[in-house]
C-alpha cells in the first residue's frame, strides 16, 4: 500500500521532494500540500492531484495523510514537527530541525513522551554514496584511527538574503553533521575563524569563514565555508588517519577534450550535486516508515547540529574556542 504523504512548503525544495515522491521513488503518494504562498500551493496540488490546505496544521491532521514532509521556511519547522508528534504521525523535516536549541529540546521531550521515534531530519549527505563509501573505509579500520578532517563547502554564489550566521546554520551545518556521523563521535569545542574577505560577496557578509571543531577524542576538523567561490558548487572532504587518508570522490563526470583543454563539469548547486542522495534519502525514509522503524538522522542529531552551530556563532563573537555543551542524551536515542 502507498504511504500517503502531506507536504508543507511548496517552494523550490518542496516541489523537488514532491516530484521525487511522485515520479522517482516507489511506495509513496503526495496527497496534501500547503504553503504560505497559497497560489503556488494550489497550482502544485492541481499538478499532482493532491488536496490543497490553507495551513500546515491542516495538512498534518488531514485524514488522507499518514506522514508529513516539512520543507517550509526554517523558523516554522519546530511548530510543525511538534504538531506532527502530537498527531502521532511520522515527520520528515528538512534541516534545520529548529532555529534554536531550546526548540529542539521541546521536540526531543515531545518525542520521548510519545515513546516512539517519529522524526527524521533532512541531512541528505548521509545518503550520498561517496560519503557512505568514506564511512565504510574509516570503519574497516585498515587506515587506523582518524586524526583530522579537511573539508570545504563552496557555493557558486549566495542569495541576497544570506547572512553571516546562515553560513554556519544553513551551509556549514552539513559538515557539522556529516563529520560527527563519519567519526561516530561528539564534539568537545569549536571555533570560527575569519579570513581575508572576498570582495565579490555582499559587504554585510563575513565570507569566507573557517569552522574548526575538535571531537572528544581529539580529532580536528577544519572546514572552509565559502559562499562565493565564483566557479561552482564544490564539496570536498578528506579524512586523514594514522596509516592513510581517504577522500570524498568528485561527482562522476565525463572528461571533455575541447578547445585545447581537458575538463570536467562542476555542478552549479546542491540540488544537482546531491540529487541521488535526496532520492535515496526519501526511498529509505518511506521504507522505514512502512516498517515502523526510522533509520535516518534523529531529533537528537538535529539538536546536536543546532547546539554546535550556536557554539560556533558564539565563538565568532568571542574570538575564542567555545565548548559544545549539550543536555544529557536521553536513553531513548542511545
Ligand atoms: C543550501 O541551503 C543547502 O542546504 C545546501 O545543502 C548547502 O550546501 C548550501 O550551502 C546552502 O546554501
Amino acid at each position: 500500500m502507498e504511504l500517503k504523504v502531506g507536504v508543507i512548503g511548496t517552494g523550490g525544495i518542496g516541489q523537488e521532494h514532491i516530484r521525487r515522491l511522485t515520479n522517482v521513488i516507489t511506495g509513496a503518494k503526495v496527497t496534501a500540500v500547503s504553503d504560505i504562498n497559497k497560489e503556488t500551493a494550489q497550482k502544485v496540488a492541481e499538478k499532482y492531484g493532491a488536496k490543497f490546505y490553507e495551513s500546515g496544521e491542516e495538512v498534518i491532521n488531514a485524514p488522507e495523510v499518514d506522514a508529513v514532509v516539512i520543507a517550509s521556511w526554517d523558523p516554522t519547522h519546530a511548530g510543525y514537527v511538534l504538531e506532527s508528534i502530537k498527531s502521532g504521525k511520522y515527520v520528515f523535516c528538512e534541516k534545520p530541525l529548529a532555529t534554536t536549541a531550546d526548540e529542539c529540546i521541546d521536540i526531543i521531550k515531545a518525542e520521548v513522551k510519545a515513546k516512539k521515534h517519529l522524526v527524521q531530519v533532512g541531512f541528505m549527505r548521509r545518503f550520498d554514496s561517496g560519503y557512505r563509501e568514506l564511512k565504510k573505509v574509516i570503519e574497516s579500520g585498515k587506515l587506523g584511527a582518524p586524526l583530522m578532517i579537511h573539508a570545504c563547502h563552496r557555493n557558486l554564489t549566495h542569495i541576497p538574503s544570506h547572512t553571516t550566521d546562515m553560513t554556519i546554520t544553513n551551509s556549514g551545518i552539513h559538515e557539522i553533521d556529516i563529520s560527527r556521523w563519519l567519526l561516530d563521535e561528539e564534539y568537545e569545542n569549536g571555533q570560527v575563524l575569519t579570513v581575508k574577505q572576498n570582495s565579490n560577496s555582499s559587504k554585510k557578509l563575513l565570507d569566507p569563514q573557517i569552522i574548526q571543531l575538535k571531537t572528544k577524542s581529539g580529532v580536528r576538523i577544519d572546514v572552509e565555508v565559502n559562499m562565493s567561490s565564483g566557479y561552482g558548487y564544490d564539496i570536498q572532504c578528506e579524512v586523514v588517519c594514522e596509516k592513510g587518508a581517504v577522500r570524498l570522490p568528485d561527482p562522476n563526470k565525463v572528461l571533455v577534450r575541447y578547445n585545447c583543454q581537458r575538463s570536467y563539469e562542476i555542478y552549479e548547486d546542491w540540488s544537482q550535486r546531491f540529487i541521488e542522495a535526496y532520492d535515496i534519502e526519501f526511498q529509505e525514509w518511506v521504507n522505514s516508515v512502512k516498517y515502523n522503524k526510522l533509520t535516518g538522522p534523529s531529533s537528537w542529531d538535529g539538536y546536536v547540529a543546532c547546539v554546535t552551530a550556536d557554539t560556533l556563532i558564539k565563538s565568532r563573537n568571542t574570538g575564542a574556542a567555545e565548548d559544545v555543551v549539550t543536555i544529557d542524551k536521553p536513553q531513548f536515542y542511545k
